[in-house]
């Protein structure tokens, strides 16, 4: 067995985006596609010797080839050991736990989240450092500048190894250590949660639905969930991870999880609902026939984070991405904490954790999570809301709506139009810079423009800076629209129009969402000429 040093030259678009590097599966298939952007870590990285990678992935078409294709390239690259998931297996939160727990230098996390997946669905690759989180703007940069400059890669002409069975194996010299993927994240969660409070509730006849969506949560969910914490079998559905996700869309929201949602509204449904996507770390919270709003579940939590053990201390601070409501800004004012307000993106939040500046943190798009990892989480998220019932006892319905009467409720919404042309998108984009300047003052509907701006962020750590982040319309009593582009999506441009308004009066807490939001919609498609530029009346996803 013998390194073999293949030439390559650079392939143009990769990129990393919000995430890491999304393509459809079809582009990860072309010759040196997935070695170059590899290589471009690794040169990347810098020196290997002594060092320990994880690698993983959630599963999806394409995870189990990428597997051996990295571990040759790990092997040539001269990695002291890779700690590899069961099956190519882990989720992100666990992979953030794993690298964390284990000293690696790093981790290479397989997944494409909540795209799509299958042969003609998305792939993806990213790298996370060694706190456990997604690589900083910098790193992704100066990653895809190697990609621009390749001439070669080494691998290691090695056959391909057994990852199916635990045990330690080698590639060429290099030992591939083949783990279980849940064990370490199992632990983890037991020490911030009261298991024994969960356990009590389900053993009282409490009954929930775990909607895995044939992602990559299943087994952690069915671990932890059925097996250590005595929720009734079956409580996991779609639990076994699927390359295409049995046909699902693995984007836990109302649209995509239908069987969830209908089962929540259904006689007989369960107390507690829940989802994840690809990758475990988004989460939908449901109660019967109740849908919480991932900006108002991570207010909820910062209020009562004190029923965890983990969080018993207090919080530091709380984070919140940009376009995530403000309801976690009242709470943080309440227990007199700082809120920061960050881009789209985890990796946004890392140095805040890392400097233990804040504890939780959220993004209005179905993450929520903490500093026990650099990852937003799923089950984590599923865990507290679990310890919370069985601690405050009632409805999911009556612990958000006691909530709202306390601080105020934030109605908000999110309207994806995808997959746009991208010059249509780009055009409606710079059309609104330039009209930024001219809005502060103007009426429109019963609302007055009082600013209006392109988000930048300095981070108050590390003092990098992220510019062109959103645009905000900010309205006189507080309501907001923000627009952006997705960093996600593999198909054309996705525009996302994010709508917020703030409602103290508790006899006003129950309109419907989108009644509610109806003037700031409107408002949002005049300003930014939605339907004119991209062609269409309506959005594709609303939630
Ligand atoms: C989206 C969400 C963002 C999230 C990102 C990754 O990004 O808006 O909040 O962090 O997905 O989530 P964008 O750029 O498409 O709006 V995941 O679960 O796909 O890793
Ligand atoms: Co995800």
């Amino acid at each position: 067995m013998a390194i073999q040093t293949v030439a390559t030259s650079p392939i143009p678009g990769q990129r990393p985006g919000t995430s890491g590097l999304r393509k459809k599966v079809s582009a990860f298939q072309q010759p040196h596609y997935l070695e170059n952007f590899v290589q471009g870590v690794f040169d990347t990285l810098g020196a290997a010797a002594g060092q320990t990678l994880v690698l993983g992935g959630d599963g999806r078409y394409h995870n189990r080839a990428a597997i051996q294709v990295i571990l040759k390239m790990a092997a040539a690259h001269g990695f002291a050991r890779v700690l590899l998931g069961q099956g190519g297996i882990l989720s992100t939160p666990a992979a953030s736990c794993v690298i964390r727990k284990h000293g690696a230098l790093g981790g290479i996390i397989l997944s494409a989240s909540h795209n799509p997946g299958g042969p003609e669905g998305d792939f993806g690759i990213k790298y996370n450092g060694a706190n456990g989180g997604p690589a900083p703007e910098a790193l992704t940069e100066a990653i895809y500048q190697r990609t621009l400059a390749l001439a070669e890669y080494r691998i290691s002409d090695a056959p391909d190894i057994d990852i199916d069975s635990r045990g330690t194996r080698t590639v060429d010299a290099m030992p591939v250590e083949v783990i279980d993927p849940v064990a370490d994240y199992a632990q983890l969660m037991e020490q911030l949660f009261d298991f024994a409070a969960i356990r009590r509730l389900f053993a009282g006849g409490f009954t929930m639905c775990f909607d895995a969506m044939h992602a990559v949560s299943g087994p952690y969910a069915r671990a932890i969930l059925e097996g250590m914490l005595g929720a009734p079998a079956g409580s996991v559905i779609n639990g076994q991870p699927l390359e295409d996700f049995g046909g699902l869309h693995p984007d836990p929201n109302p649209v995509n999880a239908e069987q969830l949602i209908a089962l929540m509204a259904a006689p007989g449904a369960p107390g507690f609902g829940a989802a994840s996507d690809g990758d475990a770390d988004r989460n939908m919270i449901v109660g019967r026939s109740f849908e919480v709003a991932p900006s108002d579940s991570l207010a909820v939590l910062a209020a009562n984070a004190g029923v965890a053990p983990g969080y018993a201390g207090g919080l530091a601070g709380i984070a919140r991405s940009m376009p995530t409501s403000r309801a976690a800004d009242r709470v943080a004012d309440a227990l007199g904490i700082p809120c920061y307000e960050t881009p789209t993106g985890w990796k946004y939040f890392g140095t805040l954790l890392d400097a233990g500046k804040a504890t939780l943190c959220g993004e209005e798009s179905y993450g929520t999570g903490s500093n026990h990892i650099r990852e937003k989480d799923g089950l984590w998220a599923v865990l507290f809301w679990l310890n919370l019932l069985a601690v405050r006892g009632g409805s999911v319905r009556d612990i958000v709506s006691a909530h709202w009467q306390r601080f105020g409720r934030h109605y908000y919404s999110r309207h994806d139009y995808e997959a746009i042309d991208p010059d249509a998108a780009r055009r409606l984009m710079q059309d609104l810079r330039i009209k930024l300047a001219n809005l502060p003052g103007q009426n429109m509907n019963h609302y007055q423009v009082q600013s209006a701006d392109d988000f930048e962020y300095t981070d108050p750590v590390d003092g990098s800076h992220a510019s062109q982040q959103g645009i905000r319309i900010m309205m006189t009593d507080g309501s907001r629209i923000v627009y952006r582009l997705s960093g996600t999506g593999t198909e054309g441009a996705t525009l996302r129009v994010y709508l917020e308004r703030y409602e103290a009066d508790p006899a006003q807490h129950h309109i419907p969402t989108q009644q509610a939001l109806a003037g700031l919609i409107a408002i949002a498609d005049s300003v930014a000429s939605i339907a004119m530029h991209t062609g269409r009346s309506n959005p594709t996803v609303i939630t």
